[in-house]
């Protein structure tokens, strides 16, 4: 069900992307900025709609690792985008333990799980966490390997989950990573 890809998330065709975003929904920086860019042609404006999205769903100003917020993709419908799911991954600055990867994998399937109840088929993750996050890229690949082979036996309606690896360099530590552990 998992495909690692190479590309830029704000035009990848799924029918649903994944923001990582902070808890805030503070669109500042790495993918986040990007997509609210993308998205709304203005970032300021996106990170309102975020928030005034995240009120209208939870009832509140911050989510945890688990909760998402979804809003829609505006300019990215033209990819066949239709929705922007918000999820928040856990902060490294280089250390990796259980909590950690505990706190990666409640953002992974949060967003799973909110896929299936919007009822898409596809759907495309960035490298949650491990830019700006600072968490190992090879331990948010593996985590994601296995939290999607979790999610596959609960799914009905998502058929594809795509991790899209920004940089050439990324994908190809990806891939090395996990021909070597098969
Ligand atoms: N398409 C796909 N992946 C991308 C793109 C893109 N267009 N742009 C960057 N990446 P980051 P985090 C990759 O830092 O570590 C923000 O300020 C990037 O190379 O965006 O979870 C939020 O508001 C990296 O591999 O997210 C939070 O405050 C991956 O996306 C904070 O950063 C994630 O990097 C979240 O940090």
């Amino acid at each position: 069900m998992l495909e690692i890809v190479r590309g830029d998330i704000t035009r990848f065709p799924a029918e649903a992307i994944v923001n990582a975003a902070n808890r805030y929904l503070e669109h500042g920086g790495g993918v986040a900025y990007a997509i609210a860019k993308a998205a709304a042609g203005n970032v300021r404006e996106y990170i309102r709609i975020s928030k005034e999205a995240m009120k209208e769903q939870l009832g509140k100003d911050s989510i945890e690792h688990g909760e998402v917020v979804v809003t829609p993709a505006l300019r990215l419908e033209r990819f066949g985008i239709k929705y922007v799911i918000h999820t928040v991954g856990p902060y490294c600055g280089g250390v990796w333990d259980e909590d950690k990867k505990e706190k990666l994998k409640k953002a992974i399937l949060g967003a799973l799980r909110k896929a299936e109840e919007l009822g898409v088929k596809s759907i495309a993750f960035p490298a949650v966490s491990a830019g700006i996050y600072g968490c190992p890229l090879e331990e948010v690949v593996k985590t994601f390997k296995e939290t999607v082979e979790e999610f596959e036996r609960e799914a009905k309606s998502v058929e594809r989950v795509y991790l899209v690896l920004y940089s050439e360099g990324d994908y190809e530590g990806a891939l090395r990573y996990l021909e070597e552990n098969l």
